[in-house]
């Protein structure tokens, strides 16, 4: 599947780049990642699998949270953004399926843990939120956020007809720089030139650093869903969402994970 007359996974070169970029730009994009035909054969898995996928809506400030009104109105604390989303859980994935079989094989795990810089890496386990496909339709969005972790690889797998950019404020806050008044300038479209869009052509694996770039997916436009699969990884091993992340974005709890899982 993956396009390995560009992509040597033992290239030094290549991981060198990769962690450079992580390192300056918060980002790594690698187009072209995955042959053709395997895009392809991706692509209608997804249509099969989006039919089983969870729909769910949040009104969260960029931070995940809930409003704080003690900060005065437009400040990015006491600012909400919207989003909604399908979303596809790894219980629900064949151990055939493509993206199921590349998240589970060892030789990427290996690839990406290089490109991060990173001594151990490990899949998520958390029967939900390991592999997600990520499926979003006319009038969906992801609202200007942060994430909670450090790290997020991405698969792109089908484009939407229009909009469904995604859109990054590159490295706009620090761990000791809140950031606050250029984050309300990007909330308010008032910095344009802060903001890039990441090449998120079908096929392309996507190494990011959320936690200090503000980033959103731009709301769809048309008939044609976008696809993009979320491979879940951390430093340690054992790692696990929530209950209540868990019933928000799945509508589901452990204790019902289908039997793949579990096989
Ligand atoms: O769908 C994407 O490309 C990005 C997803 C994302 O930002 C998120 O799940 O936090």
């Amino acid at each position: 599947m993956i396009n390995t007359r560009r992509y040597d996974l033992n290239d030094r070169a290549v991981i060198e780049s990769c962690v450079q970029q992580m390192s300056t730009q918060g980002v790594c994009v690698l187009p072209d990642f995955l042959t053709a035909e395997a895009v392809e054969a991706l692509r209608q898995q997804s249509d099969a699998l989006a039919l089983q996928a969870f729909r769910s809506a949040s009104r969260a400030t960029p931070y995940l949270g809930p409003a704080d009104e003690s900060f005065a109105v437009g400040h990015p604390c006491n600012t909400i953004t919207k989003s909604s989303v399908e979303v596809v859980a790894y219980d629900q994935f064949a151990h055939a399926d493509g993206l199921r079989a590349l998240y589970e094989w060892d030789p990427l795990l290996a690839f990406i843990r290089e490109c991060l810089g990173l001594e151990h890496l490990f899949r998520y386990a958390d029967p939900f939120g390991a592999l997600n496909l990520a499926v979003m339709r006319d009038g969906d969005s992801l609202g200007w956020h942060f994430d909670m972790t450090d790290f997020v690889v991405s698969i792109a797998i089908q484009s939407s007809t229009s909009g469904g950019h995604f859109e990054n404020a590159k490295q706009i806050r620090s761990s000791d720089q809140p950031n606050y008044e250029s984050i309300q300038n990007v909330l308010n479209g008032q910095s344009p030139e802060l903001i890039r869009t990441e090449p998120m052509t079908p096929g392309t694996l996507m190494l990011f650093n959320g936690r200090w770039s503000m980033h959103r997916v731009t709301t769809i436009e048309g008939d044609v869903p976008r696809y993009v699969a979320l491979l879940a990884y951390d430093t340690k091993p054992g790692t696990d969402s929530t209950d209540t992340l868990k019933m928000s974005r799945y509508g589901r709890l452990a204790s019902q994970a289908t039997e793949t899982f579990h096989e």
